[in-house]
């Protein structure tokens, strides 16, 4: 492996933040419940078949008086925390920051001049907190080319169209994302089944690996963007969504996991997991030399469920007095 990865394999634990318009709808639609049982809250859109124009609606919910990027900073850093990631565009399409790719963008959408992702970096700068992006490049619902896995929300794509959506949409925003917001420690891809099984091109890929190594040398690059985890394209391993216990010698890898179900912020929870499960959780992935991301999913108002926050700071109060040997 490369010297690019030797803090994060020291890190163990970071931040995942899953926030965006879905957490507005707080995993219900009109009164109903997210379709299709055990379902993500941030899939809403895509499973109660919300049209863009009302989904977009969501964006109004947002109270930007009382959002603040820096006390997630700050939550991250109290529980022991090496890294945040940030959901810049889940699979909804909505970038958080103002992009000048489109107009599809939280600030337009929310009618501000608020720029979370700037914020959210300033606020890592000023912690001493490293700063990842989670990227949607596959999935995005809002775009007509984007390539739909069930060809249910968008229908059927041809390869050029697919690389239109690569070249115009993708590609443009992920240079934004690694030129404006100073050092990116983290590009964090989410395509869970083999890119020969997709419409993806193996060049698209490698041109996405090749951007951010031009761009920002030092960012790392997480399996699921497809390619294989070896240091020229990938840098670590990610496993399954709350999958642990397996050991790689010749990699360095994380498990992405949450404190209930959703990623998104949910109103529906009902099962929280104990700080306790979570700690094993962490314990059991670092004695297999893993690393863990622990997501929080906040409201439209910025703020993070009590539940949340009660077991980051049981799981900092740990790392405190025996964690940093
Ligand atoms: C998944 C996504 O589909 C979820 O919404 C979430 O972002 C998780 C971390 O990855 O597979």
């Amino acid at each position: 492996q490369s010297p690019r990865t030797e803090w994060f394999e020291e890190a163990r634990y970071g931040m995942f933040i899953h926030w965006g318009l879905y957490s507005a709808a707080e995993g219900l639609w009109k009164g109903e419940k997210l379709r299709y049982a055990n379902n993500y809250a941030e899939w809403i859109r895509y499973r109660n078949r919300i049209s863009k124009e009302e989904y977009g609606e969501l964006a109004k919910r947002f109270v930007w008086d009382k959002i603040n990027p820096e006390e997630w900073v700050l939550l991250a850093k109290k529980s022991g925390m090496k890294y945040i990631i940030i959901t810049s565009k889940h699979h909804d399409g909505v970038a958080l920051w103002d992009t000048k790719v489109g107009d599809y963008s939280l600030p337009k959408l929310s009618g501000t001049n608020r720029d979370v992702i700037k914020e959210i970096a300033e606020a890592c700068r000023k912690h001493d907190m490293k700063l990842g992006f989670y990227y949607s490049h596959w999935l995005d619902w809002e775009h007509p080319y984007a390539w739909d896995h069930n060809q249910e929300l968008t229908g059927y794509v041809t390869d050029e169209q697919f690389n239109q959506y690569w070249q115009e949409k993708a590609i443009p925003q992920m240079r934004e994302l690694l030129t404006n917001y100073g050092d990116i420690a983290i590009m964090w891809f989410d395509m869970w089944i083999p890119y020969e099984k997709t419409i993806f091109k193996r060049e698209q890929l490698e041109q996405a690996v090749a951007l951010i190594r031009e761009l920002q040398p030092n960012c790392l690059i997480n399996s699921r963007l497809g390619l294989p985890t070896d240091a020229k394209y990938v840098d670590f391993e990610t496993l399954g969504d709350n999958q642990f216990g397996t050991s790689y010698v010749d990699h360095p890898w994380e498990t992405p996991g949450t404190i209930a179900h959703s990623w998104g912020y949910s109103g529906q929870e009902k099962n929280w997991k104990s700080s306790g499960q979570l700690f094993e959780s962490l314990i059991s992935n670092v004695a297999l030399n893993g690393g863990f991301t622990l997501n929080i999913g906040p409201r439209a108002n910025g703020a993070v469920p009590y539940e949340s926050i009660s077991r980051l700071n049981d799981i900092g109060q740990w790392l405190n007095n025996y964690g940093e040997a």
